[in-house]
Parts: structure tokens; C-alpha cells; sequence
């Protein structure tokens, strides 16, 4: 039975891109949602339809509570207590993604992870892609789902974040996977990291093919409707074998993949590119094909990208790292002799990045610290950290001392909004600092 929509009385939650994707569905299902904003002047204000009404500056009680049918944008916490007195009152709250995925018939992979999303995501749509489907890329990644309800698909790779896996309920994923779990989005968690973790499992609920992680045994539980595909131990169905120096990706006892014959940088795209292999099996796309992609596919911008040498001096922009353990992802894969210029901060989202402590004492690393939580995080290390209140003040100073063999590495840790409008900036400016100023 389709969902009846237009005798509802429905309320968005922020006039984002999610939002007006969300109004754009409803008008034509033949309902008039409203939308409200806590924003007194949100970006999207100018692409609401005339005939939708809408409130700014705080999520109006009335409109919530006289609802039956709220969609919420990902970005605004499903904890605020307005919200739960309107759970318990049985008003329905539910994301973007719940809507696309009542409507969709199409087989859907899911991918969740704390790091890696998008480039596994990109990987997969390529491979796909050029095994001839109509796929397309979605969700997390910048393309609102519902935008692409009319489009004919073959398959969607649907990237999603915790934020997203808080209110869906009947999403049928064929492939799902969890890459890995690190503490990030604290300040969102009212019970912590153990409800970040839940949230995020909860992408295998009803997943025809789990894709589980071995290395991090919290993700292994039986359950015998679905079929479980492993990855990440040498025991698992796909693992990185090491041989004198090399890295080969296998899956069961085939050697697949020669790591060092391909364009792929930094060892966590081994991992990357192993879970991309994994998905692109189960969903029986052409090995060679998977191998040309995977072979040929470079870091995703702003990814642990060297930008700019010059003088034997790498510049690296990893503005994406936005949380601690892409940060020490970053300067594991970092191999000189030379000292590593770390450039740390932004809003840190109430994560502890004492976890770095030790790991940086024992480098040979100078760490520049900016931003919001900028002078917390350079208490860390503090022999090895000075603070800054900008990411340009610190680039000039750097530039001032660095010497070559030396790594100059934009991984801030850190969501960049509190001086940037969004990563890519953030990295934007680095890339062009490090042209003009080594
Ligand atoms: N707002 C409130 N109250 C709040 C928070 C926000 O009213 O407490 C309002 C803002 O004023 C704004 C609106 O909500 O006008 C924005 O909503 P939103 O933050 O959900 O942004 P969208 O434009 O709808 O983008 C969202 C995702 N944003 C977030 O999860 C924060 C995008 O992910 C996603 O690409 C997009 O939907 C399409 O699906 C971005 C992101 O930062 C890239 N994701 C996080 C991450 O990757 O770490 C999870
Ligand atoms: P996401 O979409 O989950 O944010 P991205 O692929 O955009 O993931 O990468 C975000 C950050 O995480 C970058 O700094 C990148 O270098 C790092 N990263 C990517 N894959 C992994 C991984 N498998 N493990 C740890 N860090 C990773």
C-alpha cells in the first residue's frame, strides 16, 4: 500500500537541503508541508515554494505538537526534548531517507562508517558504473535522496551518516557496512559513545548481506535470517595480506590485488578498496572491471591529498579528517625522516584527543593549533604545540621553519564550522597558502 501523505499535517525540520528536497517530495504527493528553522536567516530560505509557510529563529512548539508527521533534517539532534515530548504524544519522526526508502524499489547498498564513507562509496559507484548499471551515489555525501526518487535506477549507493541511522526504520538494504567505529559526534550523544555506536549498527537491522568488520569484534552478532560476509582479519572472507613490503588485498585464498601496482595512498585505502571489493563480489560486478577501478582510483580531494611539493617539502591537505582517528590515520601513512607540521583544531565536538597524547610525544612532529577548540587541544602535547588563532597565521609561521624532507599536514581533527563554511574551504585555503608561501 502507498503512503497517503496529503490528509497529513506535516512539519520539516530545518530549511537545509534536506529540507526543501523533503518539500519538494510532498508537494508532489499532494500535501502542504510547513517548515521551520531555528536560524533566523538559514541558507535555503530563498528556494522554499510561495505557498509553503514557514517560521525562523526556533522550532515553534505549537506546530510541532499539533503535527502528525515530522521530518527531521540530520543536523538537528532527535534528543531535544521538544522533540521526545512529541514521540510520547505518538507523533511520527522520521528523516529524508525513511520517506526514500518507502517509496524505492531498487536494491540499495548501505554504507556507514566513521571514517571512509565517501571514498569506499566512490569506489563502489564507479565500479558499478562501469559494469554498465544506473547507479547513483547518495544521502551523506551531498546529494539528498528524495532528489533522486524520479531518476531510473539500477542501484543506489546510499552513504550514511549517525546523524541519518537515528530515524529510518524500514530501510531494505541489500549489501550494508559498518567500516569501522571511532569516537566522533560526542556532542550529540546525550548516553555517549555506546549510543553513537548502537545507532550506527543499527544500518544491519533489516540488510539482506551484512558486511561485518572482524578486526573490531564489536560488530559480530549472529543472526540466522541474514548472511554475514567478513572482512578485516586474516581469518575473514577479504584481508590485507603484508609480504616482504607489500600489500596484497585477498579474498579467501585468492591474491586479488597487488597494492603497490595500483594509485591508491595510505593504508586505510587498502582497507578502503578491500571493503569495495567485498560489496562489488556480492553484487557480482566483472572482477576485472572491479580491479581497473580500484587500480586506478586516486584519494578523493581533501582526503590525505599531497597538494603541493616543492623543495622536498610534502604538503598534505587532509581537511576531512574531522575527528581524532583520521588525524592519527594521517600520520601513520606519513613516512620521513623529517619533521611532520601538524596543523590541529576546529570545533572538536567534545571529543578527547588526549587518545593522541602519547602517539605525538613519540614523533618527531610540531603541531600548530587554531580555531574554536584550538588552545584545549594544544594542551595535549604542550612542548610540541602552540596556538594560533588562525589556520592562515599558522601556515605563515610554518612556512617560516619548515625545511625539506619535511611533511606539512592539514588533518585538523576538527568539524571546520566554526571558521569556515565547510571542509572544502578549509582545505581550499590551505592548498592555496602552500602554493604561495613555500
Ligand atoms: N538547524 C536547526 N537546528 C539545529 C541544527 C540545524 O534548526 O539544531 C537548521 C540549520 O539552521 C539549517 C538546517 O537545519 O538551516 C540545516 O540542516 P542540516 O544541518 O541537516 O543540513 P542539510 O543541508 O540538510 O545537509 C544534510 C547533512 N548535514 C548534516 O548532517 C549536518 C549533509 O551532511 C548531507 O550531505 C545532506 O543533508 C544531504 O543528505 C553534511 C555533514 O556535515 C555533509 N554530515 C556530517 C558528517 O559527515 O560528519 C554527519
Ligand atoms: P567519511 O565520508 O566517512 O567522512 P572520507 O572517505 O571522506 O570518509 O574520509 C574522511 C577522513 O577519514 C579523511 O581524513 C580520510 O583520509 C580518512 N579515512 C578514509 N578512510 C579511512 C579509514 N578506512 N580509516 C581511517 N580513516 C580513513
Amino acid at each position: 500500500m502507498p503512503y497517503k501523505y496529503s490528509e497529513k499535517k506535516i512539519l520539516i525540520l530545518g530549511i537545509g537541503l534536506t529540507g526543501i528536497s523533503c518539500i519538494n517530495f510532498f508537494l508532489k504527493k499532494g500535501a502542504i508541508p510547513k517548515i521551520i528553522d531555528e536560524s533566523k536567516k538559514p541558507d535555503y530560505l530563498n528556494k522554499i515554494p510561495k505557498n509553503i509557510k514557514y517560521k525562523l529563529g526556533g522550532l515553534e512548539k505549537k506546530w510541532i505538537l499539533e503535527s502528525d508527521l515530522i521530518i527531521i533534517s540530520p543536523g538537528i539532534s532527535s534528543f531535544k526534548p521538544i522533540l521526545m515530548e512529541a514521540r510520547m504524544l505518538g507523533i511520527e519522526i522520521i528523516s529524508d531517507i525513511e520517506l526514500f526508502a518507502r517509496e524505492t524499489k531498487s536494491p540499495i547498498i548501505s554504507i556507514t562508517g566513521t571514517n571512509g564513507k565517501s571514498t569506499v562509496a566512490t569506489m563502489v559507484k564507479k565500479i558499478a558504473k562501469k559494469s554498465g548499471y544506473k547507479a547513483y551515489l547518495i544521502g551523506n555525501i551531498g546529494f539528498p535522496v528524495l532528489n533522486i526518487l524520479e531518476k531510473k535506477a539500477d542501484l543506489y549507493i546510499l552513504e550514511l551518516s549517525s546523524f541519518q541511522l537515528e530515524n529510518i526504520f524500514s530501510l531494505k538494504s541489500k549489501i550494508s557496512v559498518v567500516l569501522n567505529i571511532n569516537e566522533d559526534h560526542l556532542d550529540r550523544y546525550p548516553n555517549g559513545f555506546k549510543q553513537y555506536k548502537q545507532i550506527k549498527l543499527s544500518i544491519y537491522k533489516n540488510s539482506e548481506i551484512c558486511l561485518v568488520n572482524l578486526k573490531e569484534k564489536i560488530y559480530f552478532f549472529k543472526n540466522k535470517q541474514k548472511k554475514y560476509i567478513t572482512f578485516g582479519t586474516d581469518d575473514s572472507d577479504y584481508y590485507i595480506k603484508h609480504i616482504t613490503g607489500k600489500h596484497f588485498l585477498y579474498c579467501r585464498k585468492e591474491k586479488i590485488i597487488d597494492t603497490s601496482k595500483t594509485l591508491l595512498y595510505g593504508y586505510h585505502n587498502y582497507e578502503n578498496a578491500l571493503v569495495a571489493l567485498a560489496i562489488s563480489d556480492i553484487m557480482g560486478f566483472p572482477r576485472n572491471i572491479t580491479k581497473d577501478v580500484l587500480r586506478k582510483f586516486v584519494n578523493l580531494p581533501h582526503r590525505f591529498q599531497i597538494v603541493h611539493q616543492h623543495n622536498n617539502i610534502s604538503w598534505i591537505n587532509d581537511s576531512k579528517s574531522t575527528n581524532v582517528n583520521s588525524t592519527k590515520t594521517a600520520l601513520e601513512n606519513i613516512q620521513t625522516q623529517g619533521t611532520i607540521w601538524l596543523l590541529l583544531g576546529g570545533n572538536k565536538k567534545s571529543a578527547d584527543f588526549n587518545i593522541l597524547k602519547n602517539y605525538l610525544e613519540k614523533l618527531k612532529v610540531k603541531i600548530y593549533c587554531f580555531g574554536k577548540d584550538g588552545m584545549s587541544i594544544s594542551k595535549i602535547c604542550k612542548k610540541k604545540s602552540i596556538y594560533v588563532r588562525y589556520l592562515t597565521d599558522a601556515m605563515i609561521l610554518i612556512s617560516k621553519k619548515v625545511k625539506p624532507s619535511d611533511v606539512v599536514l592539514l588533518s585538523p581533527g576538527c568539524s571546520s564550522t566554526d571558521q569556515f563554511k565547510n571542509f572544502e574551504e578549509r582545505g581550499n585555503l590551505f592548498i592555496k597558502l602552500s602554493k604561495e608561501i613555500s
